[in-house]
């Protein structure tokens, strides 16, 4: 399988977060993407390519100008601002209650200020996604490889795996958060239905809701999307991931959120994919964008799941049942030392390849599962 990465996502280093207002060690880490890559070579069957400019025209196409220029921007401006942080996490954000009771005009009038703490509140969701020096080259790196992904696809690869890095999913029209600052999904989703003029499904198997690609694709019946995740009540995103949320207007009903309990297992798991596999067969179109997250294994240090390396096999195995061509754009994954067997074992599935273990530890650079 052809797998498109770039080196432009070590710029954006992260090394500590916040949760709940607690610095702690970063999960969104450079390491991740450069597990995943290393085995992927060391397994011998991927060939991995740079990515292609693709500009900012498809950005724009699904982004608010604004969040684009925030993420350009804001590091320079906080340096400017002269704060010396390694890095830059909002802490005040325009909760909408905060305007209860005030008319629309009144509302539409209040402004993005120029504030780096407050500006990062303004495009920003949650404290989960620190910016540093490097994030907008990373960021644009990241879309440039789900648009070559896609770009492989429409040429006529069967499947083709994009290693982005930071992710997409959390990310919303106007609004970044969860480690993500653009969609690479619903950039390369709605690029995928302009190049053909169908109906594109993204199936999103990340642990979280994937709240920022729902609410870019809410009132688009061309885009099908398709959610399994952990049930917001007790995870975030927390306010979106419903299951009685399934669009409005042209998108009335192209929306499928399937939530999960704490503990799901493989069996649980795949039953929930085979639902929404199902879904994605009874409507039109031949291409699926899969939003792939390995923060389901059991391992994963911020996920409640219960899956194991082997049944990314099968999970890969049934999505390529579909018989759709599939666009596949890692999203999540937080327990580094199985991340590239994780992936290696879905991307072998929907290749059709066999889950034959990797090379002994030692040996190169695949690593072990523990
Ligand atoms: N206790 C993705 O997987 N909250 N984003 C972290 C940790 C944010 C996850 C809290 C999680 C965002 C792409
Ligand atoms: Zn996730």
């Amino acid at each position: 399988m052809r797998v498109v990465y770039s080196p432009a996502h070590l710029a954006h280093d992260i090394v500590t977060e916040t949760v709940m207002g607690a610095v702690i060690p970063a999960n969104e880490v450079a390491e991740r993407a450069e597990r995943i890559r290393a085995t992927l070579e060391a397994d011998g069957g991927f060939t991995i390519e740079a990515p292609t400019e693709h500009g900012t025209d498809p950005i724009l196409a699904v982004h608010d100008p604004g969040l684009l220029r925030f993420v350009e921007e804001a590091w320079p401006a906080a340096r400017a601002q002269a704060i010396g942080r390694p890095n830059l996490i909002a802490d005040t954000f325009p909760n909408f209650r905060m305007f209860e009771g005030m008319s629309p005009d009144v509302v539409a009038g209040i402004e993005e200020t120029q504030f780096a703490a407050g500006r990062a509140g303004w495009w920003g969701l949650d404290t989960a996604n620190p910016l540093v020096a490097g994030t907008y080259g990373a960021a644009r790196a990241a879309v440039d490889v789900a648009l070559t992904t896609a770009d492989l696809v429409l040429g006529g690869e069967r499947a083709a795996y994009g290693l982005c890095r930071p992710p997409g999913h959390h990310a919303a029209r106007s609004m970044a958060g969860g480690y993500c600052f653009f969609n690479n999904a619903a950039i390369a989703a709605d690029a995928v239905t302009r190049a053909t003029g169908q109906r594109v499904a993204i199936l999103d198997v990340d642990y979280h809701h994937g709240n920022g690609t729902q609410q870019i694709f809410w009132r688009r019946g061309d885009v099908f999307y398709v959610s399994l995740h952990a049930d917001p009540e007790r995870q975030y995103p927390f306010f979106l991931g419903r299951a009685n949320e399934t669009g409005e207007g042209e998108g009335a009903g192209a929306n499928l959120n399937i939530p999960l309990p704490a503990g799901t297992d493989d069996e649980t798991f795949l039953a929930a994919l085979d639902r929404g596999l199902e879904a994605i067969a009874a409507t039109p179109g031949d291409v699926v964008v899969v939003s792939l997250g390995f923060d389901t294994y059991g391992h994963d240090p911020i996920g409640d799941f219960a899956l194991t390396t082997a049944v990314y096999h099968e999970c890969g195995r049934r999505v390529a049942a579909l018989g759709r061509r599939l666009v596949i754009l890692q999203e999540g994954g937080y327990y580094r030392p199985a991340l590239g067997a994780n992936a290696r074992a879905w991307l072998r599935g929907a290749e059709g390849r066999d889950d034959e273990p990797l090379p002994a530890p030692g040996f190169g650079a695949a690593g072990s599962d523990r």
